[in-house]
C-alpha cells in the first residue's frame, strides 16, 4: 500500500487469489513456509551475512520498505473492541475469529490469563480487559478459555483491582462505575501554560491519552446497558456487582500488576480534585469539555485518523463518535484507520503498538547494507535504491497542519518512526534515517533524490530537539520537571509524566550529525560542533557506574551501549583513548556467555539491572558484537566465539529463528522487533568478517 501503510485483506474467491497472489512476505508474516530456498552452507561470516540478506531480501515491500509485525503488548486489543462495541462499529467476521484465535492463543499456558505484554505474568489489566474483549467478540461465557481465565481474574482480586486505565475502559463499557476512579477533569486545559504541571507538558502519549480521556470523563461517557453488560457485571467481579463501595476502589489495584505504586502527592492532589469533582463549576466544566473536543479534533487531523498510538486513537473514536455521531464523517474516518493497526500474524490478529515500525527498520537494514559492502553487489543496487526512493517519501516536509496550537513540536525535515501519515517527528527515528539516506546517497549507483536542502532541514529538526543539558529526548524537548514522575497515574508504567533523556535518542542524533559534517560541513558548523559537545558530555554522564547504558526502548544494556559505543567512536572515543568506551568493553565481554552469546531478560529494563535471560539471544549478541567493533576492542577472541554462535544459529535459507522479545518501553511493557533479527545479524557478520581479517593481519605485523 502506498506510504507504507499496512491493511490485511481476506480473499476469498479463487479468482481473487489468482489476481493477488501471496508473496514470500506475506507467507512470512503469517507464520507459513516461505518456500525459499536451502541456500549453500556459509564458510564465514560474510556468506552467512550475505545469506542473511538474500533471505531478508524476500521480505522488502514492493515500494521500499521492509513491513514487521509490531506486536507483544496485551493491552491494545481490548481498546480496538471495547472502543468500537460502544461506538456501534463492528468487525468483519473473519476479523473477530482472528482476534478471537489471537486472544485464545496468546492465553498463559499456566493459569489461563494474560499479562501486560506476551511474555509478562497474568495481571488483572491483562486479564480482565482480554476476558471483556473475548466476550465482546461472541465467545460464550462457558468456553473454557473464559472458563478458566475467569477463574484467574477471580482469583487475582477481580476487576475491582485492575489499575487505572482498566477502570476507565471498564466504566466506558458500564461494567464499572464512575466513581471507582480517581478524576480525569478537563479543567487542567484551563491552568497557566508556565506552570509544571500542565498537561501540554507532560510526556506525548500521556498528554495524547489524556486529551481524550479527559474528554470522556467529562461528560460521563457510558454505554447503554444491555444483557452482555450485564452479564459481564456478574463475570467480572467475585462478589456482588451492585454491593461494590466504588469510591473505596479507586485506589485498589492488584499487586500483580503494581510497577509504579501512588505516591502521597498523587493521592493528595486527587483528594483535592476528587473534592473539586462534587461541586465541579458546569459552565467552566462544559468550556473545558470542549476544549479538550477541540484538541481531539486537531489530533486527529494532524495524524490521518491515527493518532500518536492506539490507545489515544481508540479514546478519540469513541469521543467523536459521542459528538458527531456514527455517520458522521469523522467516525468513517477514525473507522477506516483501524484497519492500519490489525496486524496479521502466525497465531491470529493482534493490535501493533504503531501503524507499524517502517522507518526504523529500513534505517538498519539499509545502514547494514552500506557498511557491509553488501549495498554495491549487483543483485542488491535495486533493493538499495527502492529503500532510498521509499525514504523519499516518508520525510515530513512541513510542520502539522495545526501546530503550536496543539502544543506540537516541529516536524519539518523528520522522519517518525513509521510512516508521513503518522505525522510526528521522533528524534532517532530523523537520526537513523537521516543516517541511511546519506549512507545511500554516497554510493556510486543512487542519485540525489532527497535534496541537500531537505538533509538540512533535517539536521535543524534535530537540533531543536535538544535538553540544555545535552541529552535528547523522543518526540520533543523535555517540557515538565521530573518531580512530576510523582502524579503518575498509571500504576503499571515507569517513567511516563515527562519526557526524559535517553541515551538511545541521544546518540542516533551524535551519529547523524557526526556523518552529515562529513558530507555537509558548513552547514550550521559551529551549531552542529556545540550540539555534538554536549551531547557527548550528556552520554558521558549517563554511563552507568559498571559500564554499560541502561536502555529504555530495547532489552536492554547490550542495546543502548551498541549505539553509545558507536557515537563515541565518531569522536574519536574508542577503546584506547577513552576510559568510557573501555570500561564499557570490559563490562560487555565479562557478560558473555561460554557459548559466546550473550542473553538479557526484559526484567533488565523493570529492574534497571542485568538480569540473565535463560536462552541466549542472537539479536542481542549481535548488539554486543557490534559494540565491541565500534570501539575497536583489540581482543579478537569474543567476536569470533560469538560470530560462530550467529552462525551456528542461522537456518538454511539463510534466516535467523524468532527468539525472545526485543524491545521494551515505560520500562514494564515489552514490544517485539522482529526484524532485528535479521538486520543486526546482517549488520554485525558483514562487519566482522572484515574486521577480524584486519585484526588477524595486524596481529600478523606486529
Ligand atoms: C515507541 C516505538 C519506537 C520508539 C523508538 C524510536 C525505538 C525509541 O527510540 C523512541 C520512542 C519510540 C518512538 C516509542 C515510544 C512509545 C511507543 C510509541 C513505542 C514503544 C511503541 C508503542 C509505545 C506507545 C506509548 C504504546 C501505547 C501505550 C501507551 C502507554 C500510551
Amino acid at each position: 500500500m502506498s506510504g507504507g501503510r499496512h491493511t490485511w485483506h481476506y480473499l476469498k474467491t479463487d479468482e481473487e487469489c489468482e489476481d493477488w497472489p501471496q508473496t514470500a512476505l506475506d507467507k512470512f508474516w503469517l507464520g507459513l513456509p516461505t518456500g525459499l530456498p536451502e541456500l549453500p552452507r556459509a564458510n564465514n561470516a560474510w556468506e552467512a551475512a550475505e545469506n542473511g540478506y538474500k533471505f531478508y531480501k524476500n521480505l522488502q515491500a514492493h515500494d521500499g520498505h521492509w513491513p514487521g509485525e509490531y506486536g507483544g503488548p496485551m493491552f491494545l486489543l481490548p481498546g480496538f473492541v471495547i472502543g468500537s462495541y460502544i461506538s456501534g462499529m463492528g468487525f468483519k467476521d473473519v476479523e473477530r475469529m482472528e482476534m478471537i484465535r489471537y486472544l485464545m492463543n496468546r492465553a498463559h499456558p499456566e493459569d489461563g490469563g494474560w499479562g501486560i505484554h506476551v511474555e509478562g505474568h497474568s495481571t488483572v489489566f491483562g486479564t480482565a480487559l482480554n476476558y471483556t474483549s473475548l466476550r465482546l467478540l461472541g465467545v460464550s461465557a462457558d468456553h473454557p478459555v473464559c472458563t478458566r481465565a475467569r477463574g484467574t481474574l477471580h482469583k487475582l482480586g477481580g476487576a475491582c483491582a485492575i489499575p487505572a486505565w482498566g477502570k476507565f475502559w471498564l466504566s466506558l463499557l458500564n461494567v464499572y462505575d464512575w466513581e471507582g476512579n480517581h478524576p480525569v477533569p478537563p479543567e487542567l486545559w484551563f491552568l497557566p501554560e508556565w506552570l509544571p504541571i500542565h498537561p501540554h507538558r507532560w510526556w506525548i502519549h500521556t498528554r495524547n491519552v489524556y486529551i481524550p480521556m479527559s474528554y470522556l470523563y467529562g461528560v460521563r461517557f457510558q454505554a447503554p446497558e444491555n444483557d452482555l453488560i450485564l452479564a459481564l457485571r456478574e463475570e467480572l467481579y467475585p462478589q456482588n456487582f451492585y454491593s461494590i463501595n466504588w469510591p473505596a476502589q479507586r485506589n485498589n489495584i492488584a499487586p500483580e500488576d503494581l510497577y509504579s505504586p501512588h505516591t502521597a502527592l498523587f493521592e493528595l492532589l486527587e483528594a483535592i480534585l476528587g473534592t473539586y469533582e462534587l461541586c465541579a463549576f458546569p459552565p467552566l466544566r462544559r468550556a473545558a469539555v470542549e476544549r479538550a473536543y477541540d484538541l481531539v479534533v486537531m489530533e486527529d487531523e494532524n495524524t490521518g485518523y491515527q493518532t500518536i498510538g492506539p490507545v489515544s486513537k481508540m479514546f478519540n473514536l469513541v469521543a467523536r463518535v459521542h459528538r458527531e455521531g456514527l455517520e458522521s464523517e469523522a467516525a468513517k474516518r477514525h473507522e477506516d484507520k483501524r484497519a492500519d493497526f490489525m496486524w496479521l500474524g502466525a497465531d491470529g490478529m493482534m493490535i501493533t503498538g504503531t501503524n507499524g515500525s517502517q522507518v526504523w527498520d529500513t534505517s538498519f537494514i539499509t545502514q547494514a547494507l552500506v557498511e557491509t559492502g553488501l549495498a554495491t553487489q549487483e543483485e542488491n543496487k535495486e533493493s538499495l535504491t527502492k529503500a532510498l526512493a521509499w525514504f523519499e517519501q516518508a520525510q515530513m516536509l512541513e510542520n502539522p497542519p495545526h501546530y503550536e496550537r496543539a502544543f506540537r513540536h516541529r516536524t519539518k525535515g523528520a522522519w517518525g518512526f513509521s510512516t508521513r501519515e503518522q505525522g510526528y517527528t521522533v528524534t532517532d527515528c530523523t537520526g537513523e534515517a537521516a543516517k541511511a539516506v546519506l549512507y545511500m546517497q554516497s554510493l556510486e549507483f543512487t542519485s540525489q533524490v532527497i535534496s541537500e536542502e531537505r538533509l538540512c532541514w533535517a539536521v535543524d529538526t534535530m537540533l531543536s530537539l535538544q535538553n540544555a543539558n545535552g541529552g535528547f529526548s523522543d518526540y520533543e524537548p523535555v517540557r515538565a520537571p521530573h518531580w512530576i514522575e510523582k502524579i503518575n497515574p498509571a500504576e503499571v508504567f515507569g517513567d511516563i509524566m515527562t519526557g526524559y533523556y535517553y541515551p538511545e535518542c541521544t546518540t542516533s542524533v551524535i551519529t547523524c550529525l557526526a556523518i552529515f559534517r562529513k558530507h555537509i560541513p558548513d552547514y550550521r558548523s559551529k551549531d552542529v560542533e556545540r550540539t555534538i559537545k554536549s551531547a557527548i558530555g550528556y552520554l558521558h554522564s549517563a554511563q552507568r557506574p559498571e559500564g554499560a547504558w541502561l536502555g529504555s526502548w530495547g532489552i536492554c544494556f547490550t542495546y543502548a551501549t551498541m549505539f553509545a559505543l558507536e557515537s563515541l567512536s565518531l569522536v574519536g572515543e574508542t577503546y584506547h583513548s577513552s576510559a568510557s568506551a573501555r570500561k564499557a568493553c570490559d563490562y560487555l565481554v565479562s557478560k558473555q556467555r561460554e557459548d559466546g552469546g550473550w542473553g538479557e531478560s526484559y526484567k533488565s529494563c523493570e529492574l534497571a539491572q542485568w538480569v540473565e535471560h535463560k536462552d541466549t539471544q542472537v539479536v542481542q549478541t549481535c548488539w554486543a558484537a557490534l559494540a565491541l567493533m565500534y570501539a575497536q576492542y583489540p581482543h579478537v577472541g569474543p567476536l569470533e566465539k560469538a560470530v560462530q554462535l550467529v552462525m551456528r544459529r542461522q537456518l538454511p535459507d539463510g534466516s535467523w529463528a524468532q527468539e525472545a522479545i526485543e524491545g521494551v518501553f515505560n520500562k514494564n511493557c515489552a514490544i517485539a522487533y522482529p526484524n532485528f533479527k535479521f538486520s543486526f545479524p546482517i549488520w554485525m557478520l558483514g562487519r566482522a568478517h572484515s574486521y577480524l581479517y584486519r585484526s588477524r593481519a595486524d596481529e600478523h605485523t606486529m
